[in-house]
């Protein structure tokens, strides 16, 4: 750790409140140049605290930057991990007001809900299909705080990675009939496809960020617990939205998951 336990509780409060109040602002690596990893996870630690200490719960965990896609369009080259909470859960078909976002963009995601504990070290796809309850298409609001979707690593991790909102949806699918290695997605916004893509192109196959994840929270001494709601990472680059866009994600043999900007 490099920052003091003041500075990180600073730039959480910084951070959280670009978040409530939907302003943006340089990234705070501008500023801390020396900071670290665990400095960044630790920003993101009090923000949650701050979260839950408000009343708010924890829902879920999501994986970010885990396709080639993302991470060339962010200029970065390591997986990081996020938590969501209740009131970034939009319904399906519902509607999101972007009056209270920055500069929202979407992502096409898989989302993983666990019925049974991941622990790393160690942890394997294989033990990530064996915990894995159902998945589900996911649509990802990211909407980071930095000024133009401008960060480095340590500064995304901070900023709980861009998170914001997301919507679950279509059906549910098990792995005895689904290679989510080869199950194809088309993002769509206002009827026209603008992305496309197949779930390999998360590191592999979307359970390799599970269990990536499990293996990077078991380093803290943490695990996935059984029935988290997990989001694997964009499939695709993001889309940036407007209000009045409607985006509908179709993914095959999972369904569609749909979502409107207001
Ligand atoms: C960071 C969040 C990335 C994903 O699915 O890759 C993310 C960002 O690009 O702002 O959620
Ligand atoms: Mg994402």
């Amino acid at each position: 750790m490099k920052l003091s336990r003041e500075v990180i509780e600073q730039l959480a409060i910084h951070l959280e409140t670009c978040e409530l109040e939907a302003k943006d602002t340089p990234k705070i690596t501008d500023d801390h140049p020396d900071m670290d990893w665990d400095d960044a996870y630790a920003i993101q630690d009090e923000i949650k605290r701050r979260k839950i200490a408000r009343g708010n719960r924890v829902i879920g965990l999501k994986a970010g930057l885990t396709s080639h896609a993302k991470m060339k369009q962010m200029g970065v080259e390591t997986p990081v991990f996020g938590f969501l909470v209740d009131y970034f859960s939009v319904p399906e078909g519902g509607e999101i007001d972007t009056s209270k976002l920055i500069h929202p963009k979407v992502e096409p995601e898989i989302a993983f809900v666990t019925k049974a504990p991941l622990r790393g070290p160690g942890c394997h796809i294989g033990a990530v299909l064996a915990a894995t309850d159902f998945v589900i298409p996911a649509i990802e609001v990211i909407d980071s705080r930095y000024r133009d979707f401008k960060f480095d690593l340590k500064s995304v991790v901070a900023d709980n990675c861009s998170s914001s909102r997301f919507v679950v949806g279509g059906r549910m699918g098990n792995f005895a009939d689904l290679d989510l290695r080869t199950t194809g997605i088309v993002l769509e916004k206002n009827g026209e496809p603008v992305a496309f893509g197949a779930g390999a192109a998360v590191l592999g196959h979307p359970a390799a960020a599970i269990a990536m994840l499990a293996n990077m929270l078991g380093e803290r001494g943490e695990e996935i617990p059984a029935g988290t709601l997990i989001l694997s990472g964009g499939i695709t680059e993001a889309v940036a939205v407007q209000p009045g866009d409607d985006v509908t994600l179709r993914v095959q043999d999972l369904g569609s998951v749909s979502v409107r900007f207001k």
